[in-house]
């Protein structure tokens, strides 16, 4: 994995690359090494646990955490626990010294305190090695460095310092070995045991467990009263276990028998699953026991309430973080409701430059939108999936005349609430004119194209607010997909704002056409995977589903023929991801910020198209029976699994993506045809999002009795840097990646972890813990949902 956090001695890259070795020496590093390192004095004192700050020393478990590997793009390599040793082997040394390290971090340094460093150090080949303790973060203040030379021999190292700066809460031990330290291009394996940093006056905590979940497992927000309700059991018992639902007084109010599933491949659990559907009124603090009271085998789930408004605050939160992430303005009170979570304009303006490799050479001001995710790029891909599901929240709505508070106007406490426009509009318009920003502007060789996406140059530190990102602004090269994703959207948009804004539902339409046209005459320009230096890649190499979304918005809007050409003569218009239905069973999500078809039959079947004039019955009617078709694999697939989710299989990057689409396209199929069955699959969607899954965890931050505490994020980054604040709630994770596709995760002894278990909740964790607006706004759509549909039984 590539890594560029670090930029501890920032002036040294300013040396030059010529006298590298000077640059070290001129720096505070001190050679110490050349005396040999004799067997350190206070090895004794050092080998004192009680005064150790390090979480992991001897790497006897085989685990490396809270170590981790960081290698910059432009060195590789990897670390790992062997034979009791903590090893980084660097394959590509990279530039910098500090482009292939070890370090730990979240260290308290405390000043005028005196500490302590030891550790056995060994290499493949002689080698150099920095040891620096300083700050993780801006301004990368050190305060203890040294170079040491390294051999084949287990040499130990020893070295004590008192701290001269003030308290330094961010603090990491960090162990440089790349760029000038290696001689020579020949990979290179330095290896670390015995690693203490001890302080005499330091007392360690008893290391606090990892609070463990019930085996009983519960959505911990609750239910509704007229849909399913399931809970899961982790057992081993072959036969059925009695389980009781009990208010809080301890009286029953239900009670029943398990039934045994056992062994479920997604979770490696065996389980027992728990129907109380047949319970319905509405209760606060209710708790599932299973096995006599006082049995030493009682099991009790969180507590939690059957509610018809269960989802009105999540649905809020959620669509409120769109506010929080919002690019080119001030985040303040009182539309945050804690001060720490505000914040000064972040890039504004956002002025981007085409970067050098793109073809272009210009600038465009693309201020505001939202930033993506944990990172501060706007990636035009995901701006318009994420735009496309808060209308469409509205748009369904209004069509099938269902009433929704939270989307009126005032419903969210933004700065717009109360103009007459609803909220979710608001928030969606704020995004829509960046993507329209992101046009080639006329005169250009590629007049009409839209930029695919713009970031930062190079990745920053976690501990970044938006208005403190240093790093040049780039305009990656323009793509179809992107081109297509704001035809689709603008034309969508042009629907919704005739009512409220005719001039701007005229610009929209003028907009979403000239993309289209655009798009046609540069059809196949394609965003690479390779394109991930500093921001995501969003890269696609299959752009008809994006030009069958944008036909299917444009003919909708406007009736044309041409669009109605391209429908009929598309592969994507005769079923919902049919490659995705393995034997039966929906292996991942047939929508997503790749697979955009679904989107356009979305609307096809549900934007009011036979009252526009745009289709007969019968074309509505077969729109209909497509989604019908993708929420039956969808209930086939939940009733197969061990925790009952709507997807089988594959845990990639974003798994709880996979289902919260499928959760799009179980309630749209529920709004085609009427009655609850495919919304079952919806809440059951969202019990497995809100607890009942294999970790016990609700993945939205401020939800259930177990939330999401720490996702990665740049600004709530908290737990990387305690100036910074912790998530606000409402906000989903990623969730379980069974590719474990990041240096933390990697480290945490997961290899091998059974799919639904390849999570954990930390802020470095970005390939399983990260937060995203395509993600958060599906999760705002299915709150949203649940939340009329509970309302109007
Ligand atoms: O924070 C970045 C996140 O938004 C991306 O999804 C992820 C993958 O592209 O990369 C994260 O940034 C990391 C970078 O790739 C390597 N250095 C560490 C960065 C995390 O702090
Ligand atoms: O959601 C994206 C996921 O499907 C990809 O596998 C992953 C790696 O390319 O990138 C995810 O998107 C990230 C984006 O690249 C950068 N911003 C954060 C996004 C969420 O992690």
């Amino acid at each position: 994995m590539n890594t560029h956090l670090l930029r501890a001695t920032r002036p040294l890259r300013r040396q030059p690359a010529a006298a590298p070795l000077l640059a070290l020496l001129l720096t505070p590093l001190l050679v110490a090494c050349q005396r040999p390192l004799a067997a350190a004095p206070d090895a004794a004192a050092l080998a004192d646990p009680e005064h150790n700050l390090l979480g992991t020393s001897d790497f006897e478990d085989g685990i490396l955490l809270p170590w981790g590997a960081s290698f910059a793009p432009a060195a590789a390599g990897n670390a790992r626990v062997q034979g009791g040793a903590m090893c980084l082997s660097v394959d590509a040394k990279g530039d910098n010294r500090w482009d292939a390290q070890l370090r730990h971090r979240q260290l308290l340094l405390q000043q005028s305190h005196r500490y302590r460093l030891g550790f056995e150090v060994w290499s493949s080949r002689p080698t150099r090695l920095a040891v620096k303790l300083g700050m993780s973060g801006p301004p990368y203040t050190d305060h203890f460095t040294r170079l040491l030379q390294v051999t084949r021999k287990r040499t130990p190292f020893f070295g004590e310092f008192a701290m001269q700066h003030a308290d330094d809460p961010t603090a990491e031990l960090a162990l440089h070995a790349g760029g000038h330290l290696v001689d020579g291009d020949e990979p290179v394996e330095i290896c670390f045991d015995s690693v203490v940093l001890s302080d005499p006056t330091y007392q360690a905590r008893a290391r606090e467990a990892a609070p463990v979940p019930p085996r009983l497992r519960v959505n911990q927000l609750g239910y509704l009263p007229e849909l399913a309700k399931w809970a899961v059991l982790v057992s081993d018992s072959p036969t059925p276990e009695s389980w009781q639902l009990r208010d809080a007084a301890g009286k029953v109010l239900s009670e029943g028998e398990s039934r045994v599933v056992g062994l479920d491949p997604a979770s490696g659990d065996r389980v027992h699953q728990i129907d109380f559907s047949s319970f319905r009124a509405e209760s606060n603090e209710l708790t599932l026991v299973v096995a006599a009271t006082g049995s030493k085998n009682e099991q009790r789930s969180d507590r939690f309430a059957v509610s018809k408004s269960l989802y009105a605050p999540l649905a809020r939160d959620a669509l409120r973080i769109f506010y929080h992430l919002r690019s080119g303005v001030a985040i303040e009170m009182p539309y945050v409701e804690r001060p720490e979570w505000g914040h000064p304009p972040g890039h504004r303006p956002d002025l981007a430059r085409c970067a050098r490799d793109t073809g272009c050479d210009y600038s465009l001001d693309v201020s505001g939108g939202w930033y993506d995710a944990g990172d501060h790029g706007k990636y035009v891909v995901n701006g318009g999936l994420s735009t496309w599901l808060l209308l469409n929240a509205y748009e369904r709505a209004l069509q099938l005349g269902v009433e929704s508070k939270i989307l009126a106007d005032g419903a969210t406490d933004i700065p717009e609430s109360s103009n007459g426009v609803p909220d979710v509009l608001d928030e969606a318009r704020w995004e829509l004119e960046f993507l329209i920003s992101m046009r080639v502007p006329d005169g250009q060789p590629l007049a009409g194209l839209v930029h695919h996406k713009m970031h930062d140059e190079d990745w920053t530190a976690l501990g970044t607010a938006p208005n403190e990102d240093q790093q040049p602004r780039i305009l990656r090269p323009p793509s179809t997909a992107a081109t297509l994703n704001l035809a689709a959207v603008a034309a969508q948009a042009s629907r919704l704002w005739l009512k409220f804004d005719p001039s701007f539902s005229q610009h929209c339409r003028e907009v979403a056409e000239a993309a289209w046209r655009a798009a046609r005459r540069h059809p196949l320009r394609l965003a690479p995977a390779s394109d991930n230096r500093g921001g995501g890649a969003y890269e696609d190499d299959e752009v008809g589903d994006e030009w069958y979304w944008a036909a299917a918005e444009l003919f909708l809007t406007t009736g044309r023929d041409e669009y109605r050409d391209h429908l009929r003569a598309s592969a994507f218009d005769r079923a919902i991801a049919p490659d995705l239905v393995v034997a039966g069973l929906a292996t991942s999500s047939g929508l997503s910020w790749s697979r955009v078809a679904p989107l356009g039959q979305i609307s096809l079947a549900l934007a009011g198209a036979v009252a526009r004039g745009r289709l007969t019955r019968d074309e509505l009617r077969r729109y209909q029976s497509q989604l019908r078709a993708a929420a039956d694999a969808l209930l086939a697939t939940l009733a197969q699994e061990g925790y009952r989710l709507p997807m089988h299989g594959k845990y990639p990057w974003g798994s709880n993506a996979d289902v919260l689409g499928n959760m799009v396209l179980l309630g749209s199929a529920a709004d085609a045809e009427g009655g609850d069955r495919f919304a079952q699959g919806v809440v059951l969607g969202m019990d497995y999002l809100l607890g009942r899954n294999a970790m016990g965890q609700s993945y939205v931050t401020g939800y259930g009795a177990r939330p999401l505490l720490h996702p990665h994020h740049r600004f709530w980054a908290h737990q990387a840097n305690p100036r910074y604040p912790g998530p606000p709630p409402g906000a989903v994770s990623g969730g379980p990646n069974a590719d474990l596709q990041d240096p933390y995760v990697r480290a945490a002894g997961l290899a091998g972890c059974p799919p639904q278990k390849c999570f954990v909740d930390h802020v470095e964790a970005y390939s399983v813990n990260e937060v995203a607006i395509n993600w958060n706004a599906a999760l705002a759509w299915s709150a949203i949902w649940l939340d009329a549909w509970g309302r109007h039984q």
